[in-house]
């Protein structure tokens, strides 16, 4: 199943820009087309190791990896219109559930024409009131099931009653506006987790959608702060303050921060290539915050990628770290991984110094691995199956 990553942030932050920097796919954006049907759309992995294999093989096709994106609306809207909070819509929560991590956008560009809802720019407030909202709707969750399993717990089934008192820690954490994931939690706490689909458990990005002038600067600051780097927010102006407090936020989380310009790079996705490297050389070549959406979300989810290579196809192909070489293999097909024999693997680098199968295996740098070999970032394997 292909991964997927849900955006979500207050309304006018630049989700449907990001998304369709993401996409490619020209969504509608702006005050006068808010999101209110969710975007869907499945975004190529770049990865530089296809182009040098497909001028090897010259396959007939060449298939990265893919991520999805859901663009969700909805979030903020009760206070926007200074109504009381009432959690998110159903809509919105069926979307976001399933997502397998979030994209959390967070607006410091400037830009008078658009309205934010709390008429300032201060992205570490945006992300408390969204954590509160994402809280509160997790707290409604958690306590639905409390009903349920005391309902169950009385009729003398003691999973329940095990099931209740792991319930009402997680409520006891979330009514003190404490994350789920800074908890310690122990086995029976990851299991009924898993089965319960909380947004505030779900591995996070935070994306600062960035003023155009600002990305290169704030990508730099980010990875500062991210390789470890003392930062005071305090001594930094304008925009670079509460990146910084985003930043710092992010790296006490173990959460990723990245910095994009959503309404520039979905421009810049609809220019050709040539004209667009032009557009990015005269700002100084910024990092794009779409590759580091997607290489952030690689990270949080602990991903890697093996590729496959042959006349007909070279391929990559997404697995957990840590995974198998049957669980790889099944990432193929499930028939693969069902009548597992061997791989032969050989890494990418080794691959390109030796230029064909044929002369890796002679090199021996052609493996033969087992059941238990655990796959690396740029394997190219060859599975090998039976009845
Ligand atoms: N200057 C500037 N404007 C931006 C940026 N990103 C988005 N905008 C503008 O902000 C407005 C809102 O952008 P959208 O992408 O529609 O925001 P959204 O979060 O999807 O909005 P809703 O769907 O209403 O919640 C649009 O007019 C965008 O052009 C940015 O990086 N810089
Ligand atoms: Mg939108």
């Amino acid at each position: 199943m292909a991964l997927t990553i849900g955006i979500i942030g207050l309304p006018q932050s630049g989700k449907t820009s990001l998304f369709n920097a993401l996409t490619k796919a020209g969504a509608p954006i702006g005050y006068a087309s808010s999101t209110v049907k969710a975007n869907v759309g499945v975004v190529q992995v770049p990865d530089p190791r296809l182009q040098p294999l497909a001028e090897i093989f010259q396959p007939k096709k060449v298939t990265p990896t893919t991520v999805e994106f859901v663009d969700v609306a909805g979030m903020g809207q009760s206070d926007q219109a200074g109504n009381e909070k009432k959690g998110l819509s159903a809509e919105f929560l069926g979307h976001i559930r399933n997502a397998d991590a979030l994209a959390i956008v967070l607006r410091t560009f400037a830009n008078d024409n658009v309205s934010h809802p709390y008429n300032s720019i201060d992205p570490i407030r945006d992300l408390d009131s969204l954590n509160a909202e994402l809280q509160l709707t997790d707290l409604t969750s958690v306590e639905r099931r409390i009903e349920r399993s005391t309902r169950s717990a009385k009729s003398g089934d003691k999973k329940y009653v095990q099931e209740l008192e792991i319930l009402r820690r997680f409520q006891a954490t979330l009514e003190e506006l404490q994350l789920i994931s800074d908890m310690e939690l122990s086995q029976q706490d990851h299991a009924l987790l898993k089965e319960m689909f909380l947004l505030t458990v779900k591995p996070r990005m935070y994306v600062l959608n960035v003023s155009e002038g600002t990305l290169g600067a704030a990508g730099e600051l980010l990875a500062k702060i991210a390789a470890g780097e003392q930062v005071d927010p305090t001594t930094l102006e304008g925009e670079l303050k509460g990146i910084a407090q985003v930043g710092l936020r992010a790296r006490a989380e173990k959460a990723e921060a990245v910095a994009t310009s959503a309404s520039l790079e979905a421009e810049l996705s609809e220019l050709p290539e040539e004209d667009a490297n032009e557009y990015l050389e005269s700002l100084g070549k910024p990092q794009l915050g779409t590759e580091s959406v997607i290489k952030g979300g690689y990270r949080l989810l602990n991903l890697i990628t093996f590729l496959t290579a042959g006349e007909d196809e070279v391929r990559a192909w997404t697995v957990t770290r840590g995974a198998k070489a049957p669980e790889a293999a099944g990432k193929i097909h499930s028939d693969i991984e069902r009548t597992f024999i061997r791989a032969e693997v050989t890494s990418f680098t080794d691959f390109m110094e030796c230029g064909s199968f044929a002369a890796a295996t002679k090199k021996g740098l052609l493996r033969l691995e087992g059941k238990e070999y655990v796959i690396k970032d740029g394997d190219i394997a060859h599975f090998r199956s039976g009845k």
